[in-house]
């Protein structure tokens, strides 16, 4: 079944979000695999975000990374990696629909709340670098009213 990495930054952390997020994340079906509350430092958050480093604001972002803790999150099911994209709306808040977890509680590209893996293969490598020593192995029976 098909996985993916979900962050809530550290703005979603200050601002109380988190249960709101994950609620979204479980009430549309989805299964919790993995769940930690960490701050990183410098170096892993530039590992994270090693693909933006020629980015003008990749400083910045890095900054805001580490500013506070974060919640990191593996999350199961069928295209989780696009349906959570589509939960988590478009990466400028401007642009984020409404009812979309961006579209709701964010104005600021640069503090947008939480990240999504973009695709499967970066699922799997941002699932390996936040979770080195491997998730939680519970088999979440498919449940016959959420899967056909
Ligand atoms: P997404 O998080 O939607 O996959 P990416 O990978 O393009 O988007 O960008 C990663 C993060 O970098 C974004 N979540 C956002 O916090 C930050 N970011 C992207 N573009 C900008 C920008 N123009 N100015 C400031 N921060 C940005």
């Amino acid at each position: 079944m098909e996985q993916t990495f979900i962050m809530i930054k550290p703005d979603g952390v200050q601002r109380g979000l988190v249960g709101e997020i994950i609620g979204r994340f479980e009430k549309k079906g989805f299964t919790l695999k993995g769940l930690k509350f960490i701050t990183v430092d410098r170096a892993f958050a530039e590992r994270h975000y090693a693909d933006l480093s020629a980015k003008p604001f990749f400083n910045g972002l890095v900054e805001y990374i580490i500013s506070g803790p974060i919640v990191a999150m593996v999350w199961e099911g069928k295209n989780v990696v696009t349906t959570g994209r589509k939960i988590i709306g478009a990466t400028n808040p401007a642009d984020s629909a409404p009812g979309t977890i961006r579209g709701d509680y964010a104005i600021d590209i640069g503090r947008n709340v939480i990240h999504g893996s973009d695709a499967v293969e970066s699922a799997r490598k941002e699932i390996a670098l936040w979770f080195p020593e491997g998730i939680a192995e519970w088999s979440s029976s498919l449940n016959p009213w959420i899967y056909e």
